[in-house]
């Protein structure tokens, strides 16, 4: 069973410790008290794989948090928590944001906002449409409106960074292996023992022939290559359906 690491972030009293404590055990602490660091552990089922998921529930308060660039340096996946009830809490989280992309030296890490106590309808001082606006400018990241207090979205916002931490994972396997396969057709054709043929294509086309326009006036020479252009907006299309879908408003 593969491991996952994911760190919750946020300010202090956002909720962290509730929402994590909501999807490990399922129950609510109604008490506070400000955490300084507490990992947990969960074997959850994502997508047909069995996950082993620790989690690192972070410090909030000020005086508690010098721990947190190296918590991001081991973390793989974010759950970036502020409150609806207070305006300062998803200000804090910008910063937050900014250190991670920094530590992991990328501008996709797997994350979620999620916007905590979405319950206290009455001390709202942030609508559905702000938590929408900073997913917008960061790139879409997913995000839910929660309540630890009725395990609303809970699971769902934990699993979504768990699904993009596999993701990722698949991506780089994909893209390892085809690094691999060149590689390897490279050093087929590039062996001194490998007998020359007449007119057939080297399998090591340089940068030109492959970016040379076709007759059609298409950007790509190679056949097919634009079709998986289709292929791929046709993807993005079903993605932008998704998030939208996210964004709980309740
Ligand atoms: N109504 C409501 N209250 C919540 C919710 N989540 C947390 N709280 C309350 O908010 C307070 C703080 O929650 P914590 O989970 O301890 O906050 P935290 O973010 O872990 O705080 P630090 O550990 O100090 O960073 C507690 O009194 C909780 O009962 C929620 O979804 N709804
Ligand atoms: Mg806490």
């Amino acid at each position: 069973m593969r491991d996952y690491k994911l760190v919750v972030l946020g300010a202090g009293g956002v909720g962290k410790s509730c929402l994590t404590v909501q999807f490990v055990q399922e129950v609510y602490i109604d008490s506070y008290d400000p955490t300084i660091e507490d990992s947990y552990t969960k074997e959850i089922e994502v997508d047909g794989r069995a996950c082993n998921l620790e989690i690192l529930d972070t410090a909030g308060v000020a005086q508690f948090t010098a721990m947190r660039e190296l918590y991001i340096k081991n973390g793989q996946g974010f759950v970036l928590v502020y409150s609806v009830t207070d305006r300062q809490s998803l200000q804090e989280l910008l910063a937050i944001r900014e250190q991670i992309l920094r530590i992991k030296n990328s501008s996709s890490v797997p994350m979620v906002l999620v916007g905590n106590k979405c319950d206290l309808t009455d001390e709202r001082e942030l609508t559905p449409e702000d938590g929408i606006d900073v997913s917008r400018r960061w790139n879409k990241v997913p995000f839910y409106e929660t309540s630890a207090l009725y395990r609303m979205n809970v699971e769902d916002a934990f699993v979504d960074v768990v699904r993009q931490i596999i993701r990722k994972e698949v991506q780089q396997q994909q893209q390892q292996q085809q690094k691999l396969q060149l590689k390897r057709a490279n050093s087929v054709t590039d062996s001194p023992g490998f007998p020359s043929v007449g007119n057939a294509v080297p399998a090591k086309s340089s940068p030109q022939s492959v970016f040379a326009p076709n007759a059609n006036g298409g950007k790509l020479a190679a056949p097919g290559v634009l079709y998986a252009g289709a292929q791929v907006s046709s993807q993005k299309k079903k993605k932008r359906k998704k998030w939208y879908s996210k964004c709980t408003i309740l």
